[in-house]
């Protein structure tokens, strides 16, 4: 008999970063440009997989990120299981304390959990870039995220290296490799141009 498992994903950032974007590229492949409706409250999206003879429901939960919606997210991201922090590299404020604070303080204390792997996405590469990459690698530091993806929905780069990543961290979930560890976190820059 096979067992079934559900892994938890989690996607966060400020409204408009490209959240939803991202998941929707990814999944059907498409860009809804302009027309794309900011997510309220939450949406959930699932793919299966097949993991060594075990099926996998990956769901991606994707929050939005308006103001009016950070009250729910803290309960409702109970039993993560991956943490996916998205913020906009053409938005010069994108890491900004006062912007960031609220947000990282709506989702309570997933990041103190060494347990759930963390990754940080920069969205929109193909717009003129606004942050500065030590910006980038000190809030890694900081926040102790596992990795770091800079990513186009518009353009689909480097989408899929992202969700390859996630898929990784779902097998060690899956089959309880240790290589998560915090101790374990080497720091990557996922980036095409360098
Ligand atoms: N140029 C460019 N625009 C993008 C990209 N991704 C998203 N956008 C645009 O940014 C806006 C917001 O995108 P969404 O995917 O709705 O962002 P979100 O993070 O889901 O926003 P909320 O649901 O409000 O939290 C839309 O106008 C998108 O077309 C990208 O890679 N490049
Ligand atoms: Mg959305």
């Amino acid at each position: 008999m096979l067992l079934t498992k559900t892994i938890k994903v989690i996607f966060w950032g400020d409204g408009g970063v490209g959240k939803t974007s991202i998941i929707k590229r990814f999944l059907y492949n498409v860009f809804e440009g302009e027309s794309i409706k900011s997510t309220y409250g939450l949406e959930v999206y699932t793919k299966m997989l097949s993991i060594g003879g075990r099926k996998i429901y990956i769901a991606f939960w994707d929050f939005g990120g308006q103001p009016q919606f950070r009250s729910v997210v803290r309960v409702l991201a109970r039993g993560i299981d991956i943490f996916v922090f998205v913020f906009d590299l053409s938005d010069p404020d994108a890491l900004a304390q006062e912007r960031i604070q609220p947000l990282l303080s709506a989702i309570g204390s997933v990041l103190q959990n060494s347990k759930i792997p963390k990754i940080l996405v920069g969205s929109k590469t193909d717009l003129p870039r606004a942050i500065f990459d030590d910006d980038i690698l000190d809030f890694m530091m900081s926040y102790k995220f596992d990795d770091y993806f800079e990513v186009s929905a518009k353009n689909g780069e480097n989408i899929q290296a992202l969700f390859d990543r996630i898929f990784q961290f779902v097998t060690e979930i899956i089959f309880h490799d240790k290589s998560v560890k915090s101790s374990d976190k080497k720091y990557n820059f996922n980036r095409v141009t360098l």
